[in-house]
């Protein structure tokens, strides 16, 4: 087996960020189970909002970061998906129009930014 070299650089420096970051390390990029998260910052990163699966429209201006005082509205920028539904984000608060971002079924994404929905997400709903 080769040696994951890129990987094993990545987490030295990830380790090196986490211990001159002023957020606590051990809440990077947890998620329960059954849950759908978002992350304000890229890597599963900064603060993190955390939700149950529901049948209706969630408005992220709303909502609050765990732990936080600022709304979730146009700030998130990373997201796991640990359930066994498709979540849908929505630039607009009320989910209307068209979903800009459809996470998977139990799928990860580092970084929205590379399908245009860094920051941008107001509005989730299960599916
Ligand atoms: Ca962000
Ligand atoms: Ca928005």
């Amino acid at each position: 087996m080769k040696p994951r070299t890129a990987l094993a650089t990545a987490g030295a420096l990830a380790v090196v960020g986490a211990l001159v970051a002023p957020v606590p390390a051990s809440a990077d990029g947890v998620c329960d189970d059954n849950h759908f998260c978002l992350y304000e910052d890229d890597d599963y990163h900064g603060q993190r909002a955390q939700f149950d699966i529901g049948t209706g429209p969630v408005d992220l201006t709303k909502v609050r970061w765990a732990g936080g005082n600022s709304y979730v509205t146009d700030g998130a920028s990373s997201m796991k998906n640990l359930t066994g539904h498709t979540v849908h984000l929505y630039d607009a608060a009320d989910c209307s129009g068209g979903s800009g971002y459809d996470a998977k079924p139990h799928s990860v994404d580092t970084d929205l930014t590379n399908n245009w929905f860094d920051n941008t997400a107001s509005c989730l709903q299960f599916s």
